[in-house]
């Protein structure tokens, strides 16, 4: 077939608008909540997930798309689905608040979310909104700018998502259900997690401590979401500062600090060069916790990862990928240490932040 100049110019602009104008797309997923067997700290459960995965799924779309999600409960508990920091514009029926914007999905019955997300790029993430289902039904929920649109700061090699969490050993229906009936206290996670991994200063876990591999010199974004339960959660990378660039979906002035703290229901988008000398570095979270009444119980051990530079063959400088034992935690302020996050929350400031407030 033979097509004139104008034909191919017409086809092109076709094309061309497609990409650059039409590129919003449908993201279309099928969760069924469901239970599957977990091990942690040598501890085997059953557990109630998103389509048997534990954290549950990351979920990627592009500013400007649609994403329906049919979760189809298929537990005995009634459960709702709740988009952590997605506007929801014109939408707020699938925004997922049990009684407050839907009745709860009760067992066998499916609820489909449709919701544009628009306005905000960056990290958000989604978890259960129905009594403490959220301590295992969580996950990532991950915004790229639009086509086109690039990042406010030099584009990372790659990123990580990185969700803290709180493990426990018991049903955490019964966890709270007791507290309730006592009016007392509930008990306090098993363990604090790393992509549902406790790390390696906790019993039965060091075999699946997570890593996350770099290569010296190269720049990542770490995704980092306070998917916690209860606890507010220092986080860092032992010998390297980060650099905060986006917090809650909202890009920020760029701002070097050697932690960062999160509430549960936050997240914070920071930039982590790998240029220290090649080896193996700890990444943790541990409990920030500024009760004045005194001290509310907390788990006193760091949930912990590993930053490990591998050497690529063709690096002549170094021989090996390091076996080197890992170093020390990084250094966080006390458990209480209020100022400290003060001066860390004082620091943050909009892209177009200029003078006063
Ligand atoms: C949602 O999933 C359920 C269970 O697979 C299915 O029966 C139902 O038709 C789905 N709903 C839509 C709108 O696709
Ligand atoms: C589940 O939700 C339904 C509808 O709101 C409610 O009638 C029922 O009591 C709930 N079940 C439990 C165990 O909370
Ligand atoms: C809470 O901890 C107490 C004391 O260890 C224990 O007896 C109780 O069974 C625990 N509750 C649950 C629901 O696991
Ligand atoms: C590991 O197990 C020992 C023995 O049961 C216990 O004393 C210790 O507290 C455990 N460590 C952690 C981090 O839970
Ligand atoms: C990191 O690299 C090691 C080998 O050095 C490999 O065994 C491991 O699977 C890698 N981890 C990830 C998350 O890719
Ligand atoms: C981290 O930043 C502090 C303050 O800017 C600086 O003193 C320190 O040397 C930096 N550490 C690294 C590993 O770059
Ligand atoms: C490592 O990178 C950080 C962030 O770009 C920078 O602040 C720091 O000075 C660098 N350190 C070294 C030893 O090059
Ligand atoms: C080897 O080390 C030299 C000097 O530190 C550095 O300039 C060079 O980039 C390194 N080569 C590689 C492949 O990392
Ligand atoms: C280090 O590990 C990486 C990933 O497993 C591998 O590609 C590379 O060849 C290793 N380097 C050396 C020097 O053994
Ligand atoms: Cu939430």
């Amino acid at each position: 077939m033979f097509l004139t100049k104008a034909a191919l110019l017409v086809l092109a602009c076709f094309f061309l608008s497609n990409a650059f104008y039409t590129s919003a797309a449908t993201v279309n997923l099928d969760w069924k909540i469901e239970y599957t067997s977990v091990t942690r700290l040598c501890h085997t459960k059953s557990l109630i997930s998103v389509n048997g995965q534990f954290p549950g799924p990351t979920v990627y779309v592009t500013e400007g798309d649609t994403v329906i999600v049919n979760v189809t409960n298929l537990v005995s508990n009634n459960v709702t689905i709740h988009w952590h920091g997605v506007r929801q514009l014109l939408s707020a029926w699938a925004d997922g608040p049990v009684y407050i914007t839907q009745c709860p999905i009760q067992t066998g019955q499916s609820y489909v979310h449709q919701f544009q997300v628009t306005g905000q790029r960056g990290t958000l993430f989604w978890h259960a909104h129905i009594s403490w289902l959220r301590a295992t039904l969580y996950g990532a929920f991950i915004i790229q700018p639009k086509q086109g649109a690039s990042y406010p700061f030099s584009s990372p090699t790659t990123d990580f998502p990185i969700v803290l969490g709180e493990w426990w050993n018991a049903n955490v229906e019964d966890i709270i259900a007791e507290a309730l009936d006592s009016g007392g206290g509930y008990n306090i996670s098993d363990a604090l997690t790393i992509n549902g991994q406790p790390g390696d200063l906790y019993n039965c876990s060091q075999q699946d401590t997570v890593t996350f591999n770099v290569t010296q010199g190269k720049t990542y974004l770490l995704r980092v979401i306070n998917a916690a339960v209860n606890f507010q959660l220092y986080f860092g990378v032992t010998g390297h500062n980060l650099t905060v660039v986006e917090a809650d979906a909202e890009y920020t002035k760029p701002y070097n600090t050697p932690y960062i703290v999160l509430a549960p229901g936050q997240t914070t988008n920071v930039l982590l060069t790998a240029n220290q000398t090649v080896g193996q570095y700890y990444m943790a979270a541990s409990v920030f916790s500024p009760a004045p009444i005194g001290p509310v119980p907390f788990p006193q051990t760091a949930t912990t990862a590993i930053l490990n530079y591998v050497v690529s063959s063709s690096n002549t400088n170094s021989t090996s990928n390091t076996t080197t034992s890992l170093g020390q935690l990084p250094t966080f302020p006390a458990y209480n240490d209020l100022q400290s996050v003060e001066t860390f929350f004082g620091a943050l400031r909009s892209q177009s932040y200029s003078k006063g407030y």
